[in-house]
């Protein structure tokens, strides 16, 4: 078998990544930069399920690109300098791609996130590194971090964390753990207790990782710059008696600070398997108790509990300072790195004006929010969809009336036949073989002043001169004498002597139901008068609607006279025709496209030609 790198990082490693995992990677660049790295320590990244392309991240404040492969052979080809791979692939292709890698005799170190692959897999995996020389870390861990040159991944947490742990300069002390969260915690400790971290590994929980404790042991007594080293064993497994024949053997002579954890396991009556799969004990030796009992005898620094760690290490630290074996270095700061903008915000040290603003709907949090209702309660109160249109665009929780009316509303205007503009246009749309969205378009696009449009401009018509103090009369001489339609009034097919029954309909409801009909009384005594000149002069239902609507939102009791003048101002009514005959136009769409009718072409004899005669020089 090929010998096995023992240094795996430095200033000048370089990497690929397996998996689109920007935010990690960003991390890594991040942690680059705050260590005065020359270069990325991300060279590119492998992505099977996308093109060739390439992904911007931050290098300090600049910005800069880094490729993404489709195909592994093409990044190991492309950049030859690369020596470790970061897997980050899911634990159904961690070992394949894994396999793959090891193709590449470039590649030393691979470092497996994903947690659950099969053991079968792990020990394939591992035979193979072994027989190749490369070094794996993982799998089921965060991977490990060398202070100063390389961290893999997610190791170390956000850059406030890699700050505060010191992580972007080397210390003298290297650890070893098997979790990668109390790889972070060690971090903190190491930081706090001595000049800091060397080289940290998190080999993680599997029965069979790829790397041990002693390799990286081993390692980091073979490595000048490791003064002491720190093994944060678990319960589970034997390896840490490896560490106590080295300690014994004399292969190990750096002082070793060393705790097992799961001590607590004594305290159950049957056995316990903690979160990591290989955290249970099968035999007495395998307990944290045995273990540590062992580490001690063997001559290690073992705590009485966790908790003490951090002093031990401290008093270890002080003898090998005392001692000159270690020399502090000269704090030196680290380069500044902007922090993310949304990292920042959530952190409340930074503020933006937004570009937009909203107070109809808030689907942030676990529940929609339709102006302060919660979807459930919209359910629960039974508000239907007159209700939840009054949320969304009225912002308030209409009386029960109001939510009715505006239901009939929607329901009497949904569709008027295929023969009105806007049903007209979606038919020809739709046989023209256009989609749903342009053939409803089509039609949405006649709605106006003469045809469906008419309500917001004639609530403001009416109230007008209502508000005003004009008698009925004087208002229709008014807007003759203007030259002026009344939006409202007039119908093409209705008239007195063949009602408009939707009218009827609302006319019934609105009488009962509403505490105020004054506009609605006043528009029927301007149709007396309109009606008297030409029957078809009635009051229309985008007339009828409109002037309802003015009765409700002045007398509903939920606004303000501004606030119901704004929403007519606004075009809140013209809003409900929209809505309501979306429905109808809809219908004629798919009835089209179900009838299978073909493109539609307007008969020459319906079409009267009426150009200007040839004319002569
Ligand atoms: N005259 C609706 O006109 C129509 C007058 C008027 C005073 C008026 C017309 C009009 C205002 C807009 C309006 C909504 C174009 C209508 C709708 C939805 C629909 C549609 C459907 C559906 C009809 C004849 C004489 C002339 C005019 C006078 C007419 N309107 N005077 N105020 N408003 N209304 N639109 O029948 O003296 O003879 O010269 O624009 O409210 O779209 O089903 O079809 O659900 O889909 O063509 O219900 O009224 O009348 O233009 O030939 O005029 O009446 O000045 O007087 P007509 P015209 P004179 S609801």
């Amino acid at each position: 078998p090929i010998a096995k790198a023992t240094s795996l990082f430095s200033k000048h490693t370089k990497s690929i990544v397996w998996g689109m995992q920007t935010r990690a990677v960003q991390g890594m660049l991040d942690f680059d930069y705050v260590c005065s790295r020359e270069q990325p320590s991300v060279a590119a990244m492998v992505y099977p399920f996308t093109g060739d392309h390439k992904q911007k991240y931050y290098w300090g404040h600049k910005e800069i690109l880094l490729p993404v492969y489709k195909n592994m052979s093409d990044a190991m080809k492309k950049h030859p300098d690369v020596d470790v791979l970061i897997n980050f692939a899911s634990l159904r292709s961690a070992f394949d791609s894994t396999m793959e890698t090891m193709q590449y005799p470039q590649i030393q170190t691979i470092a497996i996130i994903a947690e659950g692959i099969p053991e079968a897999h792990t020990r394939k995996i591992i035979k193979a590194a072994d027989k190749k020389g490369v070094n794996i870390i993982g799998p089921a861990t965060v991977g490990g971090i060398k202070p100063g040159c390389f961290k893999i991944g997610n190791t170390g947490g956000m850059l406030d964390n890699i700050l505060a742990s010191k992580l972007y300069r080397p210390g003298s002390v290297a650890y070893v753990s098997r979790s990668g969260g109390m790889s972070n915690e060690l971090n903190n400790i190491i930081s706090r207790t001595t000049d800091g971290v060397f080289e940290g590994v998190a080999i993680g929980g599997d029965r069979y990782p790829g790397s041990v404790f002693t390799d990286h042991v081993l390692r980091y007594q073979d490595t000048p710059g490791v003064k002491m080293i720190v093994v944060l064993g678990e319960i589970g497994g034997t390896e840490e008696y490896k560490i106590c024949q080295g300690i014994k053997q004399g292969r190990i002579t750096k002082p070793v600070v060393s705790w097992c954890i799961g001590t607590c396991a004594t305290m159950f009556s049957s056995e316990v398997q903690f979160g990591h799969a290989g955290a249970c004990a099968n035999q007495a030796s395998e307990t944290a108790s045995a273990k540590n009992k062992a580490l001690k005898e063997a001559g290690a620094f073992v705590p009485k509990s966790f908790d003490e760690l951090g002093e031990i290490i401290t008093s270890v630290y002080d003898d090998l300072v005392a001692k000159g074996v270690i020399v502090p270095a000269e704090e030196m700061p680290p380069p500044t790195v902007p922090m993310d903008y949304s990292w920042a915000r959530e952190l409340g040290l930074i503020r933006k004006p937004a570009s937009f603003m909203t107070s109809i709907c808030d689907e942030r949090g676990q529940e929609l929010i339709y102006a302060g209702m919660p979807i459930t309660e919209v359910f629960k109160s039974e508000i239907g969809l007159g209700g939840t249109l009054g949320l969304l665009w009225f912002q308030r929780r209409l009386p029960r009336y109001a939510c009715q009316f505006i239901e009939m509303c929607l329901m009497v205007t949904a569709d008027h036949g295929p023969a009105v503009s806007g049903a007209h246009n979606t038919i020809v749309c739709a046989r023209a073989g256009k989609d749903l969205i342009s053939s409803l378009t089509s039609g949405l696009l006649t709605i106006g002043d003469r045809f469906g449009g008419a309500l917001d401009a004639a609530a403001k018509q009416f109230s007008n001169a209502f508000d005003s103090g004009m008698l009925p009369m004087e208002f229709v001489n008014k807007m003759k004498k203007d030259g002026k339609l009344i939006m409202g009034i007039g119908h093409r097919v209705k008239s007195i002597n063949n009602p408009d029954m939707r009218v009827q309909i609302l006319k019934d409801f609105v009488k009962q139901h509403f505490p105020s009909t004054q506009m609605l009384d006043y528009a029927l005594d301007v149709e007396k008068i309109t009606t008297s000149k030409k029957p078809n002069l009635i009051l229309n239902v985008d007339g009828f609607i409109g002037v309802a609507f003015v009765d409700l939102l002045r007398t509903c009791g939920g606004f303000t006279r501004d606030e119901a003048d704004e929403f007519v101002e606004i075009g809140a009514l013209n809003g409900i025709f929209v809505l309501g005959r979306s429905m109808g136009f809809i219908g004629h769409y798919l009835d089209q496209k179900r009838l299978k009718q073909g493109l539609y072409r307007h008969p020459w004899d319906d079409i009267s030609y009426v150009l200007p005669e040839h004319m002569s020089m």
